[in-house]
């Protein structure tokens, strides 16, 4: 195991995944993130009904895998879905939305949904997503254990915002989750906040984590996958965009946060660490878009595999090491 990764196995992030999927960075390739030469892994007509299955979560699962997957179908409804898969690449989505049972009476329905993350935490998977409420954004959650039944808790906050992601542990005995306010449209602005819960239904202990710097970031950013636990400091996976004069432009970076204060810059990168480059990140509903929702990590290895979507259309898969990660990162200490 790498020396920069906590050795605790009850941190299931950090745990072995021996059949994590992988493949070398190319000899003619320098990047410290590259693309699974197979890429898309999920077409988006992968249903019968799909117009497009992108911007998705997976995680470990037993042996296997399990995954909350973003569907629009082909009447522009943004849907939910349950899938599995035996080694991470294949997935069997299932063709029927998940119909989320409500844990409260009063719970308002599931209008619509995007961009899922998945989180283990302590005895459960939870799922944030982007919820429609009376026509708006905010942030729904549910927990899960087996991907078959779904638990829908209150929203975590008012409207309108996004990109609701969970921490993998309690930090301080709370709960901790990012997410970026928003409007109610192709929002112009976006910084990266935080917000504290004893019992992921009352939020409070609101701070600032990151404004956009960069330029390839630099009008607005969000969180993207679980944040992965070091023993250097969280290591946070973000999506970044730029306005050009053709439209928004989605890349992604990362950063490094503290480990008890997590809502402390340690580091972060300087360039992006991928940008639409290819085809079928350039190409597709919505031009320019990588936009990562899932990141599982070997622990014996450091070998990282990252799920994103592309063009609004498809999802994708790319590698890094963890290692090689932190190392460019400290080279851009946020000072
Ligand atoms: C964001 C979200 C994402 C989408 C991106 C690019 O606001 O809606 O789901 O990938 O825009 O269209």
């Amino acid at each position: 195991m790498p020396a920069s990764l906590r050795t605790n196995p009850s941190i299931p992030s950090i745990a072995s995944i021996a059949n994590l999927p992988w493949q070398d960075r190319p000899a003619d390739c320098h990047d410290v993130v590259w693309r699974y030469q197979a890429n898309p892994i999920i077409a988006r007509n992968a249903l019968p009904e799909s117009n497009s299955i992108f911007n998705s979560a997976v995680v470990p699962f037993g042996d296997r895998f399990a995954g909350v997957f973003r569907v629009d179908d082909r009447s522009r409804a943004m849907r939910l879905h349950a899938g599995f898969s035996d080694n991470a690449i294949d997935w069997q989505i299932n063709p029927t939305p998940i119909t989320f049972q409500k844990t409260s009476s009063a719970l308002a329905i599931f209008e619509y949904g995007y961009d899922p993350r998945v989180c283990w935490i302590e005895d459960r998977y939870y799922v944030t997503w982007c919820n429609g409420y009376v026509d708006q954004p905010t942030i729904g959650i549910a927990w899960t254990h087996d991907f078959e039944t779904f638990h829908q808790m209150e929203n975590a906050f008012l409207p309108h915002n996004r990109n609701g992601v969970l921490f993998p542990r309690k930090i301080n005995g709370r709960y901790v989750m990012l997410s970026r306010p928003s409007d109610n449209g192709h929002t112009a602005f976006g910084q990266i906040f935080l917000s504290q819960s004893h019992d992921l239904e009352y939020w409070g202990h609101h701070r600032h984590v990151m404004s956009p710097v960069a330029g390839w970031e630099s009008l607005k950013i969000g969180a993207g996958p679980v944040p992965i636990e070091t023993d250097q400091g969280w290591l946070l996976i973000y999506h970044g965009v730029r306005q050009s004069c053709n439209g928004y432009v989605y890349a992604f970076g990362a950063a490094l946060l503290d480990l008890e204060q997590p809502w402390k810059v340690i580091a972060r990168t300087r360039s992006y660490l991928l940008a639409p480059w290819r085809d079928y990140e350039c190409v597709g509903d919505v031009a320019n878009v990588v936009f990562p929702c899932a990141a599982m990590l070997d622990g014996e290895t450091g070998r990282l595999a990252i799920y994103y979507g592309v063009a609004d259309t498809a999802t994708a898969l790319a590698f890094a090491q963890i290692n090689e990660l932190l190392d460019l990162m400290k080279d851009n200490p946020n000072d």
